[in-house]
């Protein structure tokens, strides 16, 4: 499978990527492409790395997290890789008492209900993260030219995991804090942000080339709401982030309401999920803003010339906003038939090429 090598020697720097051009809004030979989650699940080699092995420690041991990150890269020729990690890896790092449990996620042992619940969440500083730096760089070396994504959870999808106890379809333990203690919700905010925000510097710090805030269910909330009780937060660890000079990509589920804020928060790419066409994306947010999106997971499934005839759709409307970079409008699903993938990457550099 190895078929595509991740670091040509004269190749420029990732800082000048096409992935990096493009979430600048500068001109580009082809539109970039990428996958979220893409290391993981789909690919038979990361199966086999992760045999045995738990989830958080995977994340945790630097070799494992380089192999895993670079595997998509070589075998679909995608213009960035993402970091391998996961959204709950920073609260583990400070100390929070959780694990990730395959098929159902993070569970947390003891649920944030209180103030004095406040007292396990102390600052993320890089002394926290040592391996986090060392797997960064060593993954950016072995990257060569090709960009590497750091991320991590934005306020309020950490803070559901967090309150919740783990997944939840309602959250609403979460919003029940929200209302009931506005106050504690803030302080809680605050501390995930510090730790969201310290988290993304590490990476960028290390050498990824862009970032990626995941609030990835905040779709759950009223706009109103949004702006209230959330979009101060995101803000902060977008704004915090800024002086780092790579760009910054702002991502959730079903958002299609809050686009306009989340682009505002101080995001320079919105990410844009499938339920909302690019070009409304772009209508919605000024078209000041790149956009990352927004191919359906699903659709990976369908007949190929279905799935021909919707790729192409997306760059098309893609062209209307300053910069593309090419995605699903949410992770890969783990069926997913990864020679599919391999062919969407070539498909999209091909009608994209300019
Ligand atoms: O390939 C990649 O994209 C890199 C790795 C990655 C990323 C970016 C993982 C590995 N997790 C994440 C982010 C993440 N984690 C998000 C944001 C992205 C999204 O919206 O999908 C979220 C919400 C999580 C939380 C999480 N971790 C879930 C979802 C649970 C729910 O609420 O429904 C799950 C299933 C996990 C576990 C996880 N994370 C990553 C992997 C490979 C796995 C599966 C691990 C296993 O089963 O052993």
């Amino acid at each position: 499978a190895a078929s595509h090598d991740p670091s040509p020697t004269s190749s420029p720097s990732p800082s000048e990527s096409i992935l990096v051009r493009a979430a600048r809004g500068e001109q580009v030979p082809h539109t970039p492409v990428w996958f979220m989650r893409q290391a993981g699940r789909s690919l038979p080699e990361y199966r086999a790395l992760r045999e045995g092995v738990p989830m958080l420690q995977a994340c945790r041991t630097p070799d494992l997290v380089t192999e895993i990150t670079v595997q998509p890269v070589r075998r679909h020729g995608v213009d960035a890789a993402i970091f391998f990690s996961d959204i709950v890896v920073p609260l583990h790092a400070v100390g929070v008492d959780l694990d990730i449990v395959p098929g159902t996620g993070p569970v947390v042992a003891q649920p944030f209900r209180t103030r004095a619940d406040l007292d396990r969440l102390p600052e993320l500083t890089p002394e926290t993260v040592p391996d986090i730096t060392q797997a960064v760089r060593q993954t950016v070396s072995e990257l060569g030219a090709t960009p590497l994504i750091g991320f991590a959870g934005a306020p309020f999808t950490l803070a559901s995991y967090l309150v919740e106890g783990g997944p939840s379809k309602t959250h609403q333990h979460t919003k029940a804090l929200m209302y009931g203690d506005p106050e504690l919700w803030n302080d809680l905010c605050a501390r995930l942000a510090q730790i969201s925000g310290a988290f993304l510097r590490v990476q960028a710090e290390a050498g990824a080339s862009a970032v990626q805030l995941f609030d990835s269910w905040v779709g759950a909330l009223p706009r109103a709401d949004y702006l209230r009780f959330v979009e101060p937060h995101s803000r902060a660890v977008l704004e915090g982030v800024a002086d780092l000079g790579v760009p910054r990509i702002h991502f959730g589920v079903v958002t299609g309401e809050l686009l306009p804020d989340m682009a505002a928060a101080g995001a320079d790419v919105i990410g844009v999920d499938y339920r909302v066409s690019l070009t409304d994306a772009v209508a919605r947010t000024g078209g000041r803003y790149a956009v990352q999106g927004n191919l359906d997971p699903a659709l990976v499934f369908a007949p190929w010339e279905a799935l021909e005839a919707k790729v192409r759709d997306v760059v098309e409307q893609g062209r209307q906003a300053p910069g593309h970079i090419f995605n699903l409008g949410h992770g890969v699903l783990p069926d997913t038939d990864p020679t599919v993938l391999t062919r969407v990457v070539e498909l999209v550099h091909e009608v994209s090429a300019r």
